[in-house]
């Protein structure tokens, strides 16, 4: 199993949580994805978590939307670090998803990111500075994009009428 387990719900959350596995492939993490249902394929979940825990696998990320249980059931079977994304939803746009996954009672922690794609990406930058405090060639990939981002934000910083 890779270093970081990215897992959703459902093949339609695939278009959202590929951010978290682009920032993982641009910091050099290895990753894998799958497809674990917390309420269609229950056993699968338990099964997978099992399969982590005994593998190399750091962190989970989690992905879900509506009344999103994937990323607290996750964590109740593991002790690796779960960060959950909440997908939006069709009817509600994430706030569902958000509200059901942010508001895990105390003694199982989920650590969740934004709603939507910045979630995503953020799970996968998340991840790497995980894997970064032992491992410095990680770390200094992402030092090096944070630097590229802060000299793309000042060779843009001043503003024109349109
Ligand atoms: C959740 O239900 C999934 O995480 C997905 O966001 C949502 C809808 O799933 P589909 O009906 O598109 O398979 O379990």
């Amino acid at each position: 199993m890779a270093t970081v387990l990215i897992l959703m719900g459902s093949t339609s959350d695939w278009p959202t949580m590929q951010a978290a596995a682009r920032m993982l492939e641009d910091f050099g993490v290895s990753w894998e994805a799958r497809v674990v249902s917390a309420h269609r394929t229950p056993d699968l979940l338990a099964a997978t978590m099992a399969e982590a825990e005994q593998g190399d696998t750091r962190v989970i990320i989690a992905g879900a939307g509506g009344a999103a249980h994937l990323p607290g059931m996750l964590a109740a079977f593991t002790c690796l670090p779960v960060f959950g994304v909440p997908v939006a939803s069709k009817q509600l746009k994430g706030l569902d998803s958000l509200l059901s996954i942010v508001q895990m009672p105390k003694g199982v922690a989920v650590g969740t990111l934004a709603v939507g794609e910045a979630g995503a990406a953020n799970a996968g930058l998340l991840a790497a500075q995980v894997i970064g405090t032992t491992d410095s060639q990680v770390q200094n990939k992402v030092r090096e994009f944070r630097s590229k981002q802060r000299e793309a934000v000042l060779a843009n910083s001043k503003l024109e009428l349109d």
